[in-house]
């Protein structure tokens, strides 16, 4: 069914039909699960997420970067249920299929670099970031992982430990994997001596830190997010990740982009990394995949992914035949569709757009990103004191409205924008124009 793309609010946001829900949540359901704005989901589709109580929303967030062709996605929902009638479960490992042989062709195709690759799926993306690891060491036959600051990589034991903030990932959930260490990030806007010697200056530490800290030669991998996501969308200082991506291959350091949430058309390209010119050995990709089925994977070097013993890898779920059903629609969708183009499109609009915020108000500190992969962090007045509160309170204004936004940052200070792509530029409008307003009316 098609949904009118149009933003309507009948009700408060929630309305009353969401609050009942939400207090049977509550009676239900772990409390250690958060929710960022409590309207309960009927339908969605294309910019537009309608609730229970009948408000359409805009969606500025495609559950945080999954739905970048858009929910319910035509070729996605004829694909999916094609499959789920033919089978919907065998387990790759014991009886195969060729919708998994599929994905892995498209994601050794579609992935940065023209080496030969193979590629191995699974169900989330901690999952692919646990197996990225796994088969870097065993690659190299050494331990050590290095992440950065900000960084997010999922909330597994492993994954804990490569992610940088304590409140709400990692307090309380220790003890954490060992051999993890971190290091600075390349973070423009917050670097002591100035955007302009932050590559440089990154780059130096990082080295300095891996060689006295672990040694090269004990170093398995650097792990990284092109752009960083949970963390604020940083983006790191030009140079910096195609400098370490250099420094890894010499060192014999397997160097893995997570793309979890910059890849698949997010940033403009197919994947974030390739805006720097970095080939990545190991590509970690889920979230926009698969059109909203869980999925994951992890893409690499024929090498270092055939390293691994027969057995070494697989788990029972991984690259279900329906969720590959899924993949295959909605990265058909993307080539078809043009939607790296559409990205890119979607920067032209909101950038400046988000660059007047900045001029606007002075507690509008930088204005980031890339494709549909854009934020504004938010500081205190005169300075760069981050400003949490605020970035709470224009929250809840845009929620009010109908507009569906996400926070983010190490901070909580980051307000984040991550549009479905196919979201059409009439809705892209109104979103900004009611976040607009909510900056107005909460600074
Ligand atoms: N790597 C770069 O962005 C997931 C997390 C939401 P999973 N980010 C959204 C939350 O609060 O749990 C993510 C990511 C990057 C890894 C992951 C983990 O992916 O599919 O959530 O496991």
């Amino acid at each position: 069914m098609t949904i009118e793309q149009k933003r309507v609010v009948v009700t408060e946001i929630p309305g009353p039909r969401s609050v009942a829900l939400q207090a049977r949540k509550q009676a239900a359901v772990s409390a250690g699960l958060g929710t960022t704005l409590p309207i309960y989901v009927e339908r969605a589709g294309g910019g537009i997420v309608v609730d229970v109580d009948g408000n359409q929303l805009i969606d500025f967030g495609s559950g945080i970067a999954v739905t970048t062709v858009g929910n319910a996605a035509p070729r996605v929902v004829e694909a999916v249920q094609a499959q789920v009638a033919d089978f919907t479960h065998t387990c790759f490992m014991v009886t195969p299929y060729e919708e998994y042989l599929a994905v892995c062709e498209q994601l050794n195709d579609v992935t940065p670099g023209a080496h030969e690759k193979r590629s191995a799926l699974f169900n989330s993306g901690a999952e692919a970031v646990e197996n990225a690891i796994k088969i870097a060491r065993y690659h190299t036959g050494r331990q050590a992982v290095v992440a950065f600051d900000h960084a997010y990589h999922g909330r597994t034991n492993l994954t804990m430990a490569l992610t940088a903030k304590s409140m709400p990932y990692k307090h309380g959930f220790g003890p954490f994997s060992g051999e993890i260490y971190r290091v600075p990030m390349a973070y423009p806007y917050r670097w002591p001596t100035g955007a302009e010697r932050c590559a440089e200056e990154a780059f130096e530490q990082f080295t300095a830190m891996v060689h006295a800290q672990i040694g090269e030669q004990d170093t398995a991998a650097v792990i990284v997010e092109p752009i960083q996501g949970e963390g604020g969308f940083i983006v790191p200082a030009p140079g910096f990740l195609a400098a370490v991506a250099t420094w890894c291959a010499e060192h014999g350091i397997v160097f893995i982009a997570d793309e979890i949430q910059s890849g698949f058309c997010r940033t403009g390209d197919w994947f974030a990394s390739e805006h720097e010119g970095v080939v990545p050995d190991l590509v970690t990709t889920a979230k926009g995949i698969a059109g909203g089925l869980p999925l994951a994977g992890v893409t690499g070097r024929a090498e270092m992914m055939d390293a691994v013993h027969p057995g070494g890898l697989g788990g029972t779920y991984g690259g279900n035949p329906v969720a590959c059903a899924a993949a295959l629609g909605a990265i058909e969708t993307m080539r078809a569709d043009d939607l790296c183009g559409r990205a890119r499109h979607i920067e032209a609009v909101m950038r400046p757009r988000l660059e007047a915020l900045r001029q606007r108000f002075d507690v509008v500190g930088d204005a980031r990103g890339r494709g549909a992969m854009l934020a504004v962090e938010l500081v205190q007045p005169g300075g760069k004191e981050p400003h949490p509160a605020l970035a709470a309170r224009v929250s809840t204004a845009c929620h009010r409205e109908g507009l569906i936004t996400l926070t983010a940052g190490t901070f909580g200070n980051v307000f984040r924008f991550l549009p479905p792509l196919v979201i059409g530029d009439d809705l892209l409008l109104e979103g900004l124009d009611i976040l607009d307003a909510a900056f107005a009316a909460s600074v």
